[in-house]
C-alpha cells in the first residue's frame, strides 16, 4: 500500500531535511501550540514532523479545537507495518522546532506542559504502548524525560514536565511527544492538546486562560441526516430542517464576562453570505442556540453550506480556536455519517449481514453505494462480499418479512490512500426506490470487513445485522460510514469537498507562499483558478511538480479550482 505514496514521501522528506537544516529557524518563549491552525497535518512554523494527524473528531471533550492524534498510521494514512501483528514498535513523533535556551538558567523555571487522552473515541492503547516525551539535550542526544503506558481511562490530563536540567539549556533545545503502538494501523489511540512551553512557571501552573470551541456545532438537519440528496431536500426543506440547533464554546480561567458569538452560514465555492446570527450573553451562558431560517437553493444539482461559528472577544488568547466549521451537502447521497472513522466496524461470521435503513422523501434511483473502508489490523482488500439492496427486512419486533430489490456479488474492499476515503460502487443498473429501503452487504469470509465507523454521530436505530438467522439492531454506538447514491444522473462524481481535500492532500495547510498537492499523479496538464472567499479570481495557471506558489497578496480562505479530466473539483486553503 504504502509504494503508491513514494511522491508524496519524498515531498515529506524535501521538507523535514529543510526544515532540519534550516536551524536558524527558532520558535521563542513563550510558546503554545493548540492544534486549531491547521488541519490533516500540524503547523509547519511550530513542527518540524507530519506524522500526527491534526483532526477534531477521535477524542472526547478536547480542551480546544484540533488535537493531535497519535496512532500506528503515517502521514499518508497508511500502517507502519502491516505485517507486523502483534507488535508494539515505534510510530508517530512531534518534534518541535527549535529554541534557543543558552542564555537560560534552571531558575527561569521552564516547563513544558500539554493535555492528553488515551482512546478518545478511538482505540485503547495496551498497557505494552505508549506515550513519552524526549529532550534533545546539548551533546545531540533525546533522553527520554517522561513516558505513560497504555489505559482505557480516557479522562484529559494534564502534564508538566520541568526543563532545568543544564544539558537541556542549550541554543538547540527541541522536544519530541512520541507513541509506541501496534504499527498495523489505526489503532492505539492517544490525543495531545494545549502544549505550551513557558518560563516562570511553577509545578501547579495547569490553569490556561481562553475561549474556545471545541466540540461539533449541533445539525441544522433533523433524523440524524449530515447529507440529503438535492431534489429531495429542494422538494421539501422543511422535513429536513430543524427547529433551531445549539453551539457550545469553552471559558477557560477567566471570571464571567460579556461575550459576542455569531452563526454564519456561507455558500462556500462563491463565498456567498445566507444568513448571520449574532448573539450577546453573559460567558456562562456557553450553550447558545441559533434558530432556524431558510435556506435558499443556490445551483442547479447540487449545493453546500458551511455553518461557521466564531467568538468575538479581545480576552481570547488563542484566535484560530474562536472559529468552528460544519459543513452540510446537498448533492446525490443520503448519509448519517460526518465522513471521518473513529473506528472500524465488521462481523467475525461467513456470511453474516448488515443493512442500513434509509427513508427517502420521494420516489428516486438509487445507482450505487458508497463506501469507506479503513486501514485496521489486516488488508482485507482480498476477502468477497456481496452488496445487497432490501425493500425491507424482519427489523425486531416488526414482524416484516425479508424482500430482496438488489445483489451484486464478488466485491471486494477498496480503499482510498488518506483517512476517510470513500469509494462507490456503482451498479449496473438504477434500482427505484421509494420510502423506506435499506443498503448493505453479506460478508463471504470470517475476516472483519472493517467499514469506517463514525462515532460522532448515532444512527443505531437504522443499524441491523444477522450472524444467527435472525436481524437485530446495532449496539456499538457510531454511524455506519454507508451512503446510497440516488439520482437521474449516473456519473457518480463526488461533490463534496470534504471528500475531496482526502483524495488531494493540500499541505502546509494554512500556507503564506505556496501548496503541494498530492493525489495528482495520474492526470496531465491540470489547470487551476484560484479565487477569494468574494469569488475574485486571483490567480490561474497549470500545476507544476504537483505545487503552485501564491503571487498575490490577499491573505484568507482562497479557493483552488483544479479542472481534472472528469470533474472539476473546488479545494479550500487558509493562506496566511
Ligand atoms: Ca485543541
Ligand atoms: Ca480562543
Ligand atoms: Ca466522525
Amino acid at each position: 500500500m504504502a509504494s503508491r505514496n513514494i511522491h508524496v514521501k519524498n515531498e515529506f522528506q524535501k521538507r523535514s531535511q529543510a526544515r532540519f537544516f534550516g536551524q536558524l529557524d527558532t520558535n521563542s518563549l513563550p510558546f503554545q501550540d493548540d492544534f486549531s491552525s491547521t488541519q490533516t497535518f500540524p503547523n509547519p512554523s511550530h513542527w518540524t514532523d507530519y506524522q500526527v494527524y491534526v483532526n477534531n473528531h477521535m477524542a472526547i471533550n478536547a480542551p480546544t479545537l484540533g488535537v493531535a492524534t497519535f496512532d500506528g498510521l503515517n502521514e499518508q494514512g497508511s500502517p507502519y507495518d502491516i505485517q507486523a501483528i502483534g507488535m508494539s514498535g515505534p510510530s508517530d513523533t512531534l518534534t518541535s522546532m527549535a529554541f534557543n535556551l543558552q542564555n537560560r538558567r534552571g531558575s527561569d523555571s521552564i516547563y513544558l506542559s500539554f493535555f492528553y487522552q488515551a482512546e478518545g473515541l478511538g482505540e485503547a492503547p495496551e498497557i505494552n504502548d505508549s506515550l513519552v516525551v524526549d529532550f534533545y539535550n546539548k551533546f545531540g542526544f533525546w533522553n527520554t524525560v517522561w513516558g505513560i503506558p497504555g489505559t482505557s481511562v480516557g479522562v484529559w490530563k494534564q502534564v508538566l514536565i520541568p526543563v532545568v536540567d543544564t544539558n537541556f539549556l542549550h541554543a538547540g533545545f527541541r522536544f519530541r511527544i512520541r507513541n509506541y503502538s501496534s504499527l498495523v494501523g489505526f489503532l492505539d489511540h492517544w490525543h495531545v492538546d494545549y502544549v505550551r512551553l513557558a518560563d516562570n512557571r511553577l509545578y501547579n501552573d495547569t490553569v490556561i486562560y481562553d475561549f474556545a470551541y471545541s466540540q461539533t456545532p449541533g445539525s441544522i438537519l433533523k433524523n440524524g441526516f449530515t447529507q440529503v440528496p438535492y431534489l429531495h431536500f429542494k422538494s421539501d426543506s422543511s422535513r429536513f430542517l430543524s427547529n433551531g440547533h445549539q453551539a457550545t464554546f469553552k471559558s477557560f480561567g477567566y471570571s464571567t464576562q460579556t461575550i459576542t458569538t455569531s452563526a454564519s452560514f456561507v455558500e462556500p465555492r462563491s463565498g456567498f453570505l445566507i444568513h448571520t446570527q449574532p448573539l450577546v450573553a453573559n460567558s456562562t451562558l456557553a450553550t447558545r442556540t441559533y434558530f432556524p431560517f431558510s435556506v435558499p437553493l443556490i445551483g442547479t444539482d447540487s449545493f453546500e453550506l458551511d455553518a461557521i461559528y466564531s467568538i468575538w472577544s479581545n480576552s481570547s488568547v488563542i484566535k484560530t480556536n474562536d472559529t468552528i466549521r460544519r459543513r452540510y451537502t446537498f448533492y446525490n447521497q443520503y448519509a448519517y455519517d460526518d465522513g471521518t472513522a473513529e473506528y472500524g466496524y465488521g462481523l467475525n461470521t461467513n456470511g453474516g449481514r448488515i443493512a442500513y435503513r434509509f427513508i427517502s422523501t420521494r420516489p428516486d434511483s438509487l445507482r450505487g453505494i458508497s463506501l469507506s473502508f479503513i486501514p485496521i489490523r489486516t488488508d482485507v482488500s482480498r476477502e468477497l462480499f456481496t452488496l445487497i439492496v432490501w425493500k425491507s427486512i424482519p427489523e425486531p419486533g416488526t414482524g416484516k418479512g425479508e424482500q430482496l430489490l438488489y445483489q451484486s456479488n464478488f466485491q471486494r474492499p477498496k480503499y482510498q490512500r488518506f483517512y476517510n476515503g470513500f469509494v462507490n460502487y456503482e451498479f449496473d443498473s438504477a434500482i427505484a426506490v421509494s420510502d423506506t429501503f435499506y443498503v448493505g452487504w453479506q460478508q463471504n469470509t470470517d475476516t472483519i470487513l472493517s467499514l469506517g465507523l463514525d462515532r460522532n454521530d448515532t444512527a443505531n436505530a437504522n443499524m441491523f445485522y444477522n450472524v444467527t438467522g435472525t436481524w437485530q439492531s446495532s449496539g456499538i454506538p457510531g454511524a455506519w460510514m454507508m451512503r446510497p447514491i440516488l439520482g437521474k444522473n449516473a456519473n457518480l462524481k463526488i461533490s463534496n469537498q470534504e471528500i475531496t481535500q482526502n483524495r488531494f492532500q493540500v499541505y502546509p495547510n494554512p500556507s503564506s507562499d505556496h501548496i503541494f498537492l498530492s493525489g495528482l499523479e495520474n492526470q496531465s496538464e491540470v489547470k487551476y483558478e484560484i479565487f477569494s472567499s468574494m469569488g475574485q479570481k486571483l490567480q490561474n495557471g497549470i500545476i507544476v511538480d504537483q505545487s503552485i506558489r501564491f503571487d498575490f497578496k490577499e491573505s484568507g480562505l482562497i479557493f483552488i479550482r483544479l479542472h481534472l479530466n472528469q470533474e472539476t473539483i473546488y479545494i479550500r486553503v487558509m493562506k496566511n
